[in-house]
């Protein structure tokens, strides 16, 4: 959740977007997007959903270096009227929102260092555009964004915020998505990392669920390593109807006297495709205990 007393940086306009500056990457950050891209696109074809690897041969991501926004701009517009925007990094909620409501992305322009490969905490401009933008592409996907951008500014006015953002979280971040041949990704978070690409399918340690509205905007989760339960989507067409056909309004009234779900609890109403063991959940907790 951003901070409501984000302060807007000095350059940034009222809607805190910054020019992208192309011209300024340096050969390391280009040759660092390289690096990251190659990483990720050897592992993800038939790991990640087919509309996500259409969405990079489309905006032709797979060109060397990091993107130019207006060029994605310009192929995403004729797309889904989609643009992609820069910012100096998080912005405040409704500004988030704002922006999304109105088909526009937020990126961070700035690209990690090498010693922050594997982790850092800020998203960056490999999580945003590489993670992020594909799903852009496809017209369902793209509706959803803009009904996430809407439903949080009423759910601000609501003080319900939260809620969705466990939305935003089991699914833009961090969805699985059922195929005629198993589970496949779709989270932004899990396709811009390495690690989380091959945890998030193939570990025995997570839970993997079907998809429930109410259920996921209950449960809580983790910021800081891989997630513990995964839920499971069936169709991008199937969200979208989630979202568009429900007001979440009685929804949030109904769920205020509900109590939270723990991250790797499994109800007697969920839909199983993994009981995980959290084998690699209790590991790091008795690591962290020394
Ligand atoms: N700002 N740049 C940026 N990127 C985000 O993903 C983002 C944000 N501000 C708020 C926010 N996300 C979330 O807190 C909302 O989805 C709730
Ligand atoms: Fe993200």
């Amino acid at each position: 959740m951003a901070d409501a007393s984000l302060s807007r940086p000095e350059g940034a306009a009222e809607d805190w977007t910054i020019p992208q500056e192309w011209d300024r990457y340096t050969p390391a950050e280009h040759a660092m997007w390289d690096r990251l891209f190659a990483r990720q696109a050897a592992m993800l074809p038939n790991r990640a959903v087919p509309e996500f690897m259409a969405g990079l041969d489309m905006l032709r991501m797979t060109t060397p270096g990091v993107p130019h926004f207006d060029l994605l701009s310009e192929r995403l517009m004729k797309a889904t009227g989609w643009q992609v925007v820069a910012v100096p990094g998080l912005v405040p909620d409704r500004v988030f929102f704002e922006h999304l409501a109105n088909r526009r992305f937020v990126a961070g322009r700035f690209i990690r260092t090498p010693e922050q490969i594997d982790y850092l905490e800020e998203p960056d401009i490999f999580h945003d555009v590489f993670g992020h933008v594909p799903l852009l592409a496809h017209p369902a996907f793209a509706d959803y964004m803009q009904a996430y951008g809407e439903g949080g500014l009423r759910a601000d006015g609501l003080g319900a915020i939260d809620r969705l953002a466990r939305l935003y979280w089991y699914t833009v971040e961090f969805g699985l998505i059922r195929s005629g041949e198993g589970l496949r990704l779709y989270g932004a978070g899990i396709v811009s990392s390495h690690g989380e690409s091959l945890f998030a399918l193939d570990d025995p340690s997570p839970n993997r669920l079907g998809f429930d509205l109410k259920r996921v905007m209950r449960t809580k989760y983790r910021i800081d390593d891989y997630q513990q339960t995964y839920f499971v989507i069936d169709s991008f067409d199937d969200l979208l109807r989630h979202t568009i056909e429900n007001d979440f309004a009685p929804l949030y009234a109904e769920l205020a006297d509900v109590p939270d779900i723990e991250i790797e609890t499994i109800l007697p109403t969920d839909t199983i495709y993994t009981r995980g063991t959290q084998a690699y959940a209790r590991q790091k907790e008795k690591e962290d205990a020394h």
